[in-house]
């Protein structure tokens, strides 16, 4: 079995006390907590302080370009689907730049676990405002506010049927380790939002911003209602539900492709000579 120790790697450079510590806990967990071992894992990420979580875990991973970590996962889990696969990306990296990754990621459902480190803000390039900044979110380079009104991406994953759509506060690592064990294990793309306070460029959403409006949905809530789910995804200034917001069944991107039926294809040809062997059919 698989401990924490295994996932050890170098030390995190994010500031002290940054929200991100807590994402990278809760991952840890969720992979000893499901037995999963670090070769198991593929993480892939874009740009940003939060693509920046897959450096400081042991397992395999793919660190690409700003917005564009959607695309590699979906075809590595297309080709390696006994890998589990997850995308760690930012409120700006996958919802601003890679917004269209995400959208099509919604319709095409790979079979993926997207984890949304939402700090409200761009942390890495030094606080300007994101796709799910308040609107009146006031940085240097926006002294007004944003003036945009605030993107909802559980709203948007749930009208679009995503199978798997949750929130969790990185503060409560524990409670978003089981979303994450929960969204790994189920089939179809889980859409994880981590409200993530970012102690150096967001003075407004801080830790008691969020724990003034944070509750957990209880037992009585029913994720597989859609219409009641999009109700929830709704709620936002006053109260902030945490937890499965909704759960459902789709079919999932490769589920009518013949060719990665079978034995993952990228397992398939394992030595040059086996290239060669194919090529050798076309001359
Ligand atoms: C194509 C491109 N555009 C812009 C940038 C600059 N850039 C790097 S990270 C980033 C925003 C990151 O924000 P987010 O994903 O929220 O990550 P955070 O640092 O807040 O965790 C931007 C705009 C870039 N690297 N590449
Ligand atoms: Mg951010």
């Amino acid at each position: 079995m698989p401990t924490l120790a295994d996932y050890k790697s170098q030390p995190a450079a994010w500031c002290p006390h940054c929200g991100n510590f807590g994402v990278l806990q809760a991952v840890k967990m969720a992979m000893v907590a499901t037995g999963r071992e670090p070769w198991q894992i593929a993480l892939f990420s874009g740009i940003g302080q939060a693509a920046k979580l897959p450096q400081y875990l042991k397992c395999n991973y793919f660190n690409g370009l700003h917005g564009r970590a959607i695309p590699p996962a979906t075809a590595a889990k297309a080709v390696r689907p006994d890998l589990t696969v997850l995308v760690t990306t930012g409120d700006g990296d996958c919802y601003g730049e890679g917004g269209n990754h995400f959208l099509h990621a919604l319709r095409r459902n790979p079979d993926i676990t997207v984890l949304v480190h939402d700090n409200q803000v761009y942390g890495l390039t030094k606080g300007q405002a994101s796709p799910t900044s308040e609107e009146s979110f006031v940085t240097r380079t926006q002294p007004t506010g944003p003036h945009d009104q605030r993107f909802n991406p559980l709203a948007l994953a749930v009208l679009m049927r995503a199978p798997f759509v949750a929130r969790g506060y990185a503060r409560d690592f524990n409670h978003l380790a089981g979303l994450i064990a929960q969204g790994m294990d189920h089939r179809g793309l889980a859409l994880i939002d981590v409200l993530q306070p970012c102690v150096t460029f967001n003075r407004l959403n801080t830790d008691d911003w969020y724990e003034q409006r944070i509750y957990k949905l209880g037992e009585d809530y029913d994720p597989t209602d859609r219409a009641a789910a999009l109700a929830k995804a709704e709620e936002w200034d006053v109260r902030i539900p945490l937890g499965v917001i909704h759960r459902g069944e789709r079919p999932v991107f490769t589920d009518d492709m013949p060719g990665v039926a079978g034995e993952p294809p990228a397992l398939r040809f394992r030595a040059p000579q086996d290239a060669e062997t194919l090529l050798d059919e076309f001359v």
